[in-house]
């Protein structure tokens, strides 16, 4: 058995500069791995602390430190447990979500390379234990279909759309299929968007397009809804094989009641292919109306918990069995521990609830997340567009595994 020797944290430049922090776990038989750890700007109140990168590099490098030295990376339960014990708050602020999930995940690498064995199939491993299935050797991969942020919104853009993301999601495929259709489409979007004299070349948080859409014959739903009609247009002209999916982010709209929500997604669903909906209403209080919406759409789209949910087993628990969402996303820095992310997944798999594991809008250039997708067998992966080194990361870490 190895044993960690050391655990260090320092300050790394992540998402357009701004500070985040590094994690390295070392054993003892000279080997080492990382995690540079991203964050959030559309939060959940739910979600575990974010702590300045000062006060998480502090508690990596002393007290996170002082506690695991002599443990096995490959005890990711007993290491995880140690930490949430250590903490001991509800959503980690004494320690910090961004140090306690730095070690998380670093450990798991290391875990995996002192196996020599790919960081996907050490997931792999231990979510087949958590679930009670026999872990796969080897064999063949289900690829999970993307869920591209084509156009941007809300927090993550300044333009007229008030939803965060407007996706496409290609049919289940390859992956390389999958990107050549996502290029095909953002190849037409663009030339649209040069003939409708919309604004050209502006990009959002996570490099979707982000310009205003010219219009004031409308109210901001009338710009949705103008916005999805565009972009089903294209579809139809050019018989791409993609749904529409869309994360509202609806706790930071305050403009809209409930109501008026429920009853814009039903005919949104009518008139355009929407395959996936997040977050479409404020992660407390909508209780009826997720039900509602629920029993609108009839199992015929993904209703997706983000904010709702946290990544966190404990607040997922309380929406087993309610039918009010079928899929929830899957984001480590959420809920702060890998054990605790395999306990969700497997809560939704318990339910029947897709997953997608996603990254954050403020994201660093790691790629684990891609290899946690595919260990976990998730649905659906969310990593952004093209335009930023941050998203392609986990796209060609998706497609290395994919050789
Ligand atoms: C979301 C995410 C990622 P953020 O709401 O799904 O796309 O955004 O990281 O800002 O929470
Ligand atoms: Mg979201």
């Amino acid at each position: 058995m190895a044993k960690i020797t050391k655990i260090f944290a320092e300050k790394v430049l992540g998402f357009r500069g701004q500070e985040t922090i590094e994690v390295t776990v070392y054993d003892d038989r000279d080997l080492s791995a990382n995690l540079r750890v991203p964050f959030g700007k559309s939060e959940g109140s739910f979600e575990a602390a974010y702590r300045a990168p000062d006060h998480a590099v502090a508690a990596c490098n002393t007290v996170l430190n002082d506690l695991l030295r002599g443990m096995d990376p490959q005890d990711q339960e007993g290491i995880d447990r140690k930490m949430i014990e250590a903490d001991g708050t509800e959503q980690k602020e004494k320690l910090g979500g961004n140090s306690i999930l730095g070690v998380s995940v670093a450990a798991s690498r290391l875990a995996a390379l002192e196996q020599n064995i790919p960081l996907f199939r050490h997931f792999s491993g231990i979510f087949s234990l958590k679930i009670g299935q026999k872990p796969k050797e080897s064999g063949k991969i289900q690829f999970p279909r993307l869920l591209y942020n084509l156009v941007e919104g809300g927090v993550h853009a300044k333009n007229n759309l008030i939803f965060q993301e407007h996706l496409i999601i290609p049919q289940a495929g390859s992956l390389a299929t999958q990107i050549e259709t996502i290029k095909s489409f953002s190849n037409s979007l663009n030339r649209e968007i040069v003939r409708q004299g919309w604004d050209a070349g502006v990009w959002g948080s996570e490099g979707g397009w982000a310009g205003n859409v010219l219009d004031d014959a409308h109210d901001a739903l009338g710009v949705e809804e103008e916005i999805f009609d565009a972009l089903n247009t294209l579809r139809s002209q050019n018989a791409f094989a993609v749904e529409f999916g869309l994360d509202s982010a609806a706790n930071n709209i305050t403009s809209f009641e409930p109501a008026r929500f429920c009853e814009f997604y039903g005919s949104l669903a009518r008139k355009f292919p929407i395959a996936y909906l997040e977050d479409p209403f404020r992660e407390s209080g909508d209780e009826l109306w997720y039900a509602k919406l629920f029993g609108a759409v009839d199992g015929r789209m993904r209703i997706t918990g983000d904010d709702l949910t946290v990544s966190n087993p404990r607040k997922m628990q309380e929406f087993a069995g309610k039918n009010m969402i079928n899929a929830v996303i899957i984001k480590p820095d959420q809920v702060g521990t890998l054990t605790e992310v395999f306990a969700a997944v497997a809560l939704a798999r318990e339910q029947g609830w897709a997953v997608a594991v996603s990254h954050r809008s403020q994201e660093t250039t790691d790629d684990y997340l891609a290899d946690l997708a595919i260990g976990m067998g998730a649905d659906f992966v969310k990593f952004g567009a093209f335009t930023q080194g941050e998203r392609l990361a986990k796209y060609n870490r998706l497609l290395e595994i994919e050789e």
